[in-house]
């Protein structure tokens, strides 16, 4: 009941505040009210915090379904907010999903097909942070980036700021030699690095760190903040027992928990700054992954099947855990079951941020769905297509999803198959036979997609200059706004 009735208070606050906003600006311009939208320019921008976790699995989570990894502040998230059954990457994995996530659009829009590490991202259309950052944003970067070509860092594409890359440990050579045959570390250490104290700490936590100092800094000011830590992709070998022994993980398994684990512990760190700060209801707060689990590290992506390494052509691979948080703004304990994609986030901030989404995104403002304002699908289709030389081979894949049905295959002279993921979510009877009808109008979708991209991008040959994230701690602050965008 105090739940209902918080629910109730968050919605009628802001359905209160609206009403302000929107009476005082009806009487300053005299328009009619019907005229007159919620939060357009001039009225405070929200926050935008998108946290994107590294080969998260959606079966790796509680409010997914998971029962041995305790993850209760992202489940807080899903609670306080709208947890989305079928959020797709289209360009997985790694470094093309983060080109397709900040550029709002599939990235074989702009040459990219597979993992093609180095292509440049365009300069033609802003990123999401360069859109934001022209429109009165600080925007910050933690973490792994992974995007673009050498040369373009979050420092030259849009962010404002980056968190610096901390020194990481060095393991001594008996450190070593104590690890049991075949689980050794690496001499220099993935996830312990060493903070501005000279005291080791997990990287993930210092990640989490940075972001509660990054909003102390910018309460007062519109922010929008991307996190993307290294965690939880493999190895995760390292991860202290006392991260391990919270949850009830087994086996191989037990590591990738310890790792998850903490990926939680930030969140509710991130939140509890929010509150503090009074700005949980002005802030938009997206969590999702990069690309699906890895089933060598014992991730899980039920009810489906595959994921990364063994199993890219399965569901497991492209479907990830995504939950938008806003109380007051967005829908709390709401399931939304419609195809959506990671390009689809650029859109819908750009519409809360109060404006219009850019000609070149193929994403859609999701709010109207996930408020129950329009039903039915934002993309009736969703598409894939990597079929590029020189990329793992086990990786091609060539698939449409539309209703239930899943169809796909590796390569083009393969046959195709076809799934009802609703029936049969592990993908294990091929109905192209009995629905020949399905496959042919999914086909033919596709083809007509296909021809709409651009051809294959060519990988310039750039030598590397400066660490695309400077090392060191604290932030690297990016040069006074040059190529300003007014599109
Ligand atoms: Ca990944």
């Amino acid at each position: 009941m105090k739940r209902i009735y918080q629910v109730l208070s968050h919605v009628h606050f802001a359905a209160f505040r609206r009403l302000c906003g929107f009476i005082f600006v009806a009487v300053a311009t005299g328009q009619h009210a019907a005229a007159v939208p919620p939060d357009r320019p001039g009225q405070a921008k929200p926050n935008i915090i998108l946290i994107y976790i590294d080969d998260l699995g959606y079966g790796d989570i509680g409010c997914y379904g998971c029962k041995d990894i305790p993850t209760p502040n992202i489940d807080r998230l899903a609670t306080e907010g709208v947890r989305f059954t079928a959020s797709y990457i289209t360009n997985p994995p790694c470094c093309p999903s983060r080109c397709s996530l900040i550029m709002g659009q599939y990235a074989q829009r702009f040459g990219k097909y597979g993992m093609s590490r180095g292509l440049p991202i365009p300069e033609d259309r802003p990123t999401l942070a360069r859109f934001l950052r022209d429109r009165g944003y600080v925007t910050g970067q933690i973490g792994k980036w992974d995007l673009g070509s050498k040369r373009q860092g979050p420092l030259q594409v849009g962010f404002t700021e980056v968190a610096k890359d901390p020194p990481r440990k060095v393991y001594t050579k008996k450190e070593l030699t104590d690890q049991p045959a075949g689980k050794r570390k690496l001499r220099t250490s993935k996830y312990f690095c060493i903070n501005e104290a000279g005291e080791e700490i997990w990287l993930t936590d210092y990640d989490g760190d940075s972001m509660v100092n990054f909003i102390e800094r910018h309460k007062a000011e519109p922010f929008f903040l991307y996190w993307s830590p290294a965690a939880v992709h493999s190895p995760s070998i390292e991860a202290p027992e006392s991260l391990m022994e919270r949850t009830k993980a087994k086996g191989a398994r037990r590591k990738l928990a310890g790792a998850i684990v903490s990926v939680d512990d930030q969140v509710g760190k991130l939140l509890r700054a929010l509150e503090q700060e009074g700005l949980r209801e002005k802030t938009l707060v997206i969590f999702s992954s990069d690309n699906g689990g890895n089933g060598g590290e014992g991730a899980s992506s039920k009810p489906y099947t595959g994921g990364k390494g063994k199993g890219t052509q399965k569901e497991g691979w492209v479907r990830v855990p995504t939950i938008f948080s806003m109380p007051g703004r967005l829908p709390e304990a709401k399931q939304h079951d419609g195809l959506v994609a990671n390009f689809d986030f650029y859109a819908t901030i750009a519409t809360l941020a109060g404006q219009a989404i850019p000609d070149h995104c193929d994403g859609i403002d999701l709010f109207p769905y996930l408020k129950g304002e329009r039903t039915g699908e934002g993309h009736e289709y969703l598409f894939w297509l990597n079929n590029e030389p020189g990329d793992a081979v086990r990786r091609h894949l060539i698939a449409v999803r539309w209703k239930n049905w899943r169809l796909y295959k590796q390569h083009d002279k393969d046959p195709w198959q076809l799934f009802d993921l609703e029936k049969d979510p592990r993908e294990e009877s091929d109905l192209a036979a009995e629905h020949p009808g399905v496959v042919k109008q999914m086909a033919a979708k596709h083809t007509a997609w296909a021809k709409t991209l651009a051809p294959l991008g060519k990988i310039p040959e750039i030598p590397a200059g400066e660490p695309i994230i400077p090392k060191g701690h604290g932030w690297a602050i990016a040069p006074a706004k040059d190529s300003k965008d007014t599109k």
